[in-house]
């Protein structure tokens, strides 16, 4: 299933009349419109190869149809997104989920469709058919040597097989922590934690990093080995250059200010990227702006500002990352939606006053400090988005039009009404 250009163009063409003009009123008060245009038409988003499909919960599933039955399906799917929106060209793999064997094919599949392979993530918190040892009680922070060594050698082979895609990160995301008060000794299992991260990180090629995530609880109940960015922070300034903290939006305790811990990671050159997401109570992995825009914004605010400040370019020097998880919507919508989202709250801050917000602060005006942010906040830059979209060959409206020419349809006639995503 592949979206011809021409379909984009006419459905561009019937929605030009009203886009223009809202376009148009926008643009008159944007100083710099062709600077934003520019940043956002560079704009990527990469999409998690584990999110094209129903996840479902521990209660149940219920699938969609239609979904990809094969690691060629998942970067089909990625395809359909990134012809549709120009801001998604690149898949992010999860080994053993995607077993890339064929890497050459594999590697020609994505460049036809004008992908790339985004970082790739290792899986240590599942125990798979064939391996000797279990990580019930963990992987790269446990007890005993051997299952220590066992996990260290899988994210080995995940760099392997990451090298031949030409990925250039591995995302490490542990389960490891205890469910009971007593169960672990903190020093050791952080240093064990340590000790195995080296082992990984000697094996990374030069132009390669590691990127640890952390998470605050679940699975584990009382404690989580790296449960926070003050953990993840210490291992990756232990690690060295290579190696820098995710942050993933679902991975923090509610009402956590994300936005402080973003900009002094990003001060520190230690902010590796993100996996977006939103969530109203935990790891909820919803749609990306669906429960706090103004928290995502308040993100892109400190993106911008600290990037700049840095001279960093926004495309390219942060991993741009989705980690969702679909359960009632359909999986390639609601990838749309979380993108759309992302370029929103993006434009939104590259909108915003800068100088005028630097010399509230300097001035202590709390209230005109509050009305800048807000003023760019409430702006409906939505306008911006779609022109963005439309010069890089995208669609106005992408939801839309995968609405209006039937993709999903397409793909169940393809692949069956009953399909099981392979992965999670
Ligand atoms: C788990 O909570 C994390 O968000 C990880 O990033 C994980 O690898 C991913 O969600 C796939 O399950
Ligand atoms: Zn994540
Ligand atoms: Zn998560
Ligand atoms: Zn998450």
């Amino acid at each position: 299933m592949q979206i011809e250009k021409q379909i984009i163009d006419e459905y561009n063409h019937q929605l030009a009349g009203k886009h223009q003009r809202n376009f148009e009123h926008l643009a008159a008060d944007i100083a710099d419109i062709d600077n934003v245009l520019k940043k956002l038409m560079a704009f990527n988003v990469a999409i998690p190869s584990w999110a094209l499909g129903t996840g479902g919960t521990r209660f149940g599933r219920f699938s969609g149809g239609g979904e990809p039955r094969s690691l060629e399906e998942k970067i089909a799917d990625v395809g359909v997104i990134n012809a549709l929106n120009r801001s998604s060209n690149s898949i992010s793999l999860h080994i053993p989920w995607d077993i890339p064997d064929n890497a050459a094919s594999i590697k020609s599949l994505a460049s036809e469709l004008g992908l790339h392979f985004d970082a790739v993530n290792s899986n240590t918190f599942q125990d798979q058919p064939d391996q000797k040892h279990s990580y019930k009680f963990g992987s790269l922070h446990h007890v005993d040597k051997e299952v220590r060594k066992q996990a260290i050698q899988h994210n080995i082979e995940v760099i392997k097989y990451g090298v031949q895609l030409n990925s250039k990160a591995l995302s490490v995301w542990l389960a490891d922590g205890s469910n009971f008060p007593g169960q672990l000794n903190f020093r050791g299992a952080f240093q064990n934690t340590l000790e195995s991260l080296e082992e990984i990180y000697n094996e990374l090629p030069d132009d390669w990093k590691i990127w640890i995530e952390y998470k605050p609880f679940e699975p584990n109940f009382y404690s989580t080995t790296i449960g926070d960015w003050g953990q993840s922070y210490l291992l990756s300034s232990k690690l060295g250059s290579k190696a820098a903290t995710l942050v993933d939006l679902g991975h923090h305790l509610p009402n956590t200010n994300i936005e402080q811990i973003v900009s002094l990671l990003l001060m520190e050159g230690k902010l590796a990227g993100f996996h977006f997401n939103d969530s109203k109570y935990g790891d909820d992995d919803l749609t990306v702006g669906s429960i706090s825009p103004y928290q995502l914004f308040l993100i892109f605010n400190e993106l911008v500002e600290g990037m700049d400040a840095r001279g960093m370019t926004h495309a390219t020097d942060i991993g741009w990352m989705i980690d969702a998880s679909h359960n009632v919507k359909d999986p390639i919508e609601d990838l749309l939606q979380s993108v759309q989202a992302i370029k929103i709250a993006y434009a939104q801050a590259l909108i915003i006053d800068k100088q005028a917000l630097v010399n509230a602060q300097q001035n202590n005006d709390v209230a005109i400090a509050q009305e800048i942010l807000q003023q760019a906040y409430r702006t409906d830059v939505r306008p911006l988005v779609a022109e963005a979209s439309k010069r890089s060959g995208g669609s106005i409206d992408p939801i839309s039009l995968f609405r209006k020419i039937n993709v999903r349809e397409q793909l169940i006639k393809e692949r069956g009404l009953k399909t099981v995503a392979t992965g999670l």
